[in-house]
């Protein structure tokens, strides 16, 4: 989501830039042509010499001009962009395709201690959204379980990897929102959760 806000936001920029390139050009083209002297009691707003010089009058009228119509130009393109990034986070919402969420089971958790500091499993807590589905992947030294339920209660029967040996993966779709606990029953300090929205 942040790389196609940050896309978006780039998008609409490269828009407005290309739309005040055209607006000064055109005003420049416009202003290319006879001009009417207004008023020579211009400009406080132009570092241009503006003493008693109607050229210096007429520059300072055009770069006001220019600058109108570049302000009003990006206002437009700014409430066009605006829309164009809300079509596009419509579409991502319901086109939103199904996510795998990686889980290590670290080295070193056959024996008590990461319970300590929710370490179990990293990370020890996921959330998810319905569909997605959760990778564990062993990197310890020893065989563990990825079994659905709690030490306390014993397993739920929701999921259970049973055994998943030194280097071998295993993994689970999880359809339905809710909250999962789930334990190792060989190391029933290891205990972890995936939320599911
Ligand atoms: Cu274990």
């Amino acid at each position: 989501m942040v790389s196609i806000d940050k896309a978006a936001i780039a998008l609409t920029m490269a828009i407005v830039a290309i739309a005040l390139g055209v607006a000064i050009s055109g005003g420049a083209a416009q202003d290319a042509g006879p001009t009417v002297a207004t008023s020579p009691t211009v400009s406080t707003e132009t570092s241009e010499p503006t003493a008693s010089s109607s050229f210096g009058a007429d520059l300072a009228e055009k770069v006001r001009e220019q600058a109108a119509t570049a302000g009003q130009t990006i206002e437009l393109e700014e409430e066009i962009g605006m829309e164009e990034t809300t079509m596009e986070e419509t579409t991502m919402e319901e086109t939103a395709e199904p996510q795998t969420h990686h889980v290590e089971i670290p080295v070193g958790t056959s024996v008590p201690g990461c319970e300590e500091t929710n370490s179990c499993w990293s990370p020890a807590d996921v959330t998810i959204n319905a569909g997605d589905t959760v990778h564990w992947m062993n990197v310890d030294t020893a065989a563990h379980t990825v079994t659905g339920g709690s030490p306390a209660d014993g397993p739920s029967g929701v999921f259970d990897s049973s055994l998943v040996m030194v280097d071998a993966t295993y993994a689970f779709t999880f359809d339905d929102a809710g909250s999962y606990d789930y334990f190792c029953m060989v190391h029933p300090w290891m205990v972890g959760s995936v939320t599911v929205n």
